[in-house]
């Protein structure tokens, strides 16, 4: 059994905003004093925490002064100097002022989108100074909860025009960045346009730079909405547009609940490990989630110990599924090919083919008899994650 203890090669990020959560919720204020984001930062290092993400005003705040900006921000690099942290991603608060309470880059007041947009673009530039390479868009207050208010079309075509801007702003200034853009279902607003992994990986389509732009899907935000986040993680990896990843807790149906990697849902916890693991992906795992609102400031570092070591525990797991023989046996069994079918498969359309397809001995009566021994393959992934194989 591994020792579960978190290395810089995971790499493992939390959002300032994340350890820095004073717990406060619609029902209640704050219930801890935040440590500072030079001490959140340290602690992190202390922790084998990779590297911490931040949006603009997590580290300076709204409408700070060029002077107060500059003295922030160098204390901050020391910090990370100092406590061998990195900045991976960077991104902009678009939700907490109320110049942004219906919406920002998809606002229907120009002077609101080219405020949100000049803010991204001072955003940009401190991720940049911070060393950051992926960039994150989660259009928090980019909807509705009155459709009669804003046309569904013209706001798609605005927040085009934002990233559309905001990328030819990054390539003109040899940044370096690649986009990832974060869909959520709902929470702040009642709707948020572009919901989905499929949605954004559909409008990325459509961008000037598309090769630019991939997506930061998060557990939670797929899980509000009784999605398979498993199935949408594996179509954006696919597609070569998982660029960053959220990982957190979250019960389906509820409120955004933003808790510890590996809370709820072992079993499909495990299985998007799984994946990353499998298919090697290599970009930040972030712990998009706070401490509970009963803990207290010691608490909250067990609860960023807990999302690392949880991740790490499944990881094992998915090395012990890998090598299980009675599953593999299954798997084995259940992914038999033929040859000839396969060969037809893959083939492509042609003329010969297309004979080749008509000619195979295809039975369905015969293959609907073939055994699928799903009950006992579950079974064996349950006794495998509980800890009694
Ligand atoms: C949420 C979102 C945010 C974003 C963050 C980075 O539900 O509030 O997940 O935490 O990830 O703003 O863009
Ligand atoms: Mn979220
Ligand atoms: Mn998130």
């Amino acid at each position: 059994m591994g020792n579960f203890v978190p290395q810089k090669s995971d790499k493992f990020t939390f959002g300032l905003w994340t350890v820095g959560n004073p717990g406060a919720d619609p029902f209640g204020g704050p219930v801890r004093t935040p440590v500072t984001p030079v001490e959140r930062v340290h602690k992190l290092g202390e922790l084998g925490a990779w590297g911490v993400n931040l949006h603009d005003n997590d580290l300076v705040p709204f409408g700070a002064s060029a002077q107060q900006r500059d003295k922030i921000v160098s204390e901050f690099k020391q910090a990370l100097t100092d406590s061998g942290v990195v900045v991976p991603m960077a991104t902009t608060n678009l939700f907490s002022h109320p110049v942004f309470k219906d919406g920002a880059f998809t606002s229907n007041d120009p002077k609101v989108r080219a405020f949100a947009l000049r803010k991204t673009v001072e955003s940009i530039d401190l991720g940049a100074e911070l060393g950051a390479k992926i960039y994150v868009f989660w259009g928090g207050r980019e909807g509705t909860e009155v459709d009669a208010s804003k046309d569904a079309v013209t706001a798609l075509k605005r927040f085009r025009e934002a990233l559309d801007f905001l990328s030819e702003y990054a390539i003109s200034q040899n940044y370096g960045m690649k986009f990832a853009l974060e869909p959520k279902p709902n929470e702040p607003r009642g709707d948020i346009y572009l919901p989905t992994v499929g949605a954004m990986l559909g409008f990325i389509s459509t961008l000037a730079h598309p090769e630019m732009v991939g997506v930061n899907p998060e557990y939670a935000h797929d899980t509000i909405a009784g999605l398979n986040f498993y199935h949408a993680v594996a179509q954006a990896l696919e597609m070569g547009k998982l660029f960053h990843i959220d990982l957190n807790g979250q019960k389906p149906g509820r409120f955004d609940q933003d808790l510890r990697f590996g809370q709820e849902d072992y079993k499909s916890n495990f299985f998007l490990v799984k994946l990353l693991e499998d298919y090697k992906y290599d970009g930040p795992k972030h712990f998009d989630a706070h401490a509970l609102r009963t803990s207290d400031p010691a608490d909250v570092w067990e609860f960023a110990k807990g999302c690392m070591r949880s991740y790490l525990i499944l990881k094992e797991k998915a090395q012990q599924f890998n090598a299980d023989p009675e599953i593999q046996a299954l798997l084995q069994e259940i992914n038999a090919g033929d040859a000839a079918s396969d060969a037809v498969l893959s083939a492509g359309f042609s003329t010969e083919n297309l004979a080749a397809l008509k000619s195979l001995d295809l039975d369905p009566e015969a293959l609907a008899l073939k055994p699928l021994p799903y009950e006992k393959l579950d079974q064996l992934t349950f006794e495998l994650l509980l800890g009694v194989r």
